[in-house]
């Protein structure tokens, strides 16, 4: 096995699914989620005849219900068409990644994940920290949660306060039709007028839903995020013209070009960015400049990503643009174990930004081990 032939470009080795626990169940508009498949891409790179491995991780769910994207399809297109175009390219780098794939439609979160592992690999072989790549500005990011929808108000209630302890400095409720007004208006009662508090619909409302809508107006709300369809712009353009909450977009952004134009149809008044959905990190870093450019706030969502993926979170969340608190949570807020040794911690409603080569974290392959489920190895050589 060698990555000779492929001069100082990298190289994709494995990829790997693994199985993790949930803490507890997290209720979307779009089902329950109890545990995660997640895959794992392992990249490698040589310099002087010193093999560097990085790693990255895909943010799709188990079923395609987010998005279309899910862990049988990104795990069948990274293995069938993405690595195979990856490997034809002499001395690939990090930067190549995007346009060499540019010619597949779609399937973001497999390139991203892609990607995401040979910029790991190539800043560890170069001894460079993601946060100085991007060029983030900040050596710790405010934290904020994301809540599942709950049984019972009661249940819901003993959640946020948990969370309030934890030190979380935004609260995020997940809501959908006949589970919105009253629970938002219990948390808000109970977390007080001061604690910022947004809501999350995961396109669980339609264009019939406005007046509805324009109820939550009274509780002072950050922000209500993707009320309606991925494909609807228009239709959150007309609903940020009716209700006060600012309307912020997740699912709808897929490419910078969407977001220019939902920022232009005033359909995004709020952009939420995750560096999966746009087909990796360097997207997303653009897509966060054109935001700035525009005034428009930005902040970065969470897919219940591991260790690995919420280091990557941070560094791009700690560039200038991100204004609003992302989800980027503790490690426990959904894992008991985590698949690095340094879990991200939050302390005082905080999370530091990790300063090491790559993502700055060391995976714990003893753990990954006991935890996979597949194992499929991509060198070129086959
Ligand atoms: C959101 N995340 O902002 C997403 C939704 C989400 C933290 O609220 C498996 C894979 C389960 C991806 C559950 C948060 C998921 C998932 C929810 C994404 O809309
Ligand atoms: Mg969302």
């Amino acid at each position: 096995m060698t990555v000779r032939a492929h001069g100082h470009g990298a190289v994709i080795r494995e990829l790997r699914e693994i199985r993790l626990p949930l803490v507890s169940p997290f209720q979307t508009s779009f089902g329950v989620q109890t545990s995660r498949r997640i895959l794992l891409v392992r990249a490698a790179v040589e310099r002087e005849g010193v093999v560097t491995e990085g790693w990255g991780e895909c943010v799709a769910g188990d079923e395609p219900t987010y998005s279309s994207e899910y862990v049988d399809g990104a795990a069948l297109v990274i293995r069938e068409v993405l690595v195979p175009r990856l490997h034809a390219v002499d001395d690939l780098a990090a930067s190549d990644v995007a346009r060499v794939l540019e010619p597949v439609r779609g399937h973001q979160m497999a390139k991203a994940a892609l990607e995401m592992a040979v910029l790991d690999a190539e800043l560890r072989a170069d001894g460079r920290s993601f946060a100085g790549l991007l060029g983030a500005t900040r050596t710790h990011i405010p934290s904020g949660v994301s809540v599942g929808i709950h049984p019972s108000i009661d249940a819901l209630l003993a959640s946020v306060q948990g969370y309030v302890d934890d030190g979380y400095v935004r609260i995020k409720l997940k809501i959908e039709p006949g589970l919105d007004l009253e629970p938002v208006a219990a948390v808000r009662d109970l977390i007080g007028p001061e604690m910022p508090f947004q809501v999350d619909a995961n396109a669980a409302y339609t264009r019939h839903d406005v007046e509805h809508l324009g109820r939550l107006d009274a509780f002072d709300l950050l922000l209500i995020e993707q009320p309606l369809p991925e494909d609807d712009l228009l239709g959150h353009a007309q609903l940020a013209a009716a209700i006060g909450t600012p309307v912020c977009l997740d699912e709808s952004i897929t490419s910078e070009t969407v977001c220019a134009d939902a920022i232009d149809l005033g359909a995004a008044e709020i952009v939420n960015i995750k560096p999966g959905r746009v087909g990796g990190y360097l997207a997303a870093r653009r897509i966060h400049d054109l935001c700035h450019e525009r005034g428009i706030p930005v902040w970065c969502g969470g897919m219940l990503e591991t260790g690995i993926g919420r280091a990557a979170n941070a560094a791009l969340a700690a560039l200038p643009g991100f204004t609003l608190p992302g989800d980027i949570s503790a490690s426990r807020r959904f894992w008991a174990r985590d698949v690095v040794t340094e879990p991200i911690d939050v302390v005082g409603g905080h999370v530091a930004v990790p300063t090491g080569p790559g993502f700055g974290v060391t995976l714990d392959m003893a753990l990954i081990e006991e935890v996979t489920a597949t194992v499929t190895p991509l060198d070129p050589a086959g």
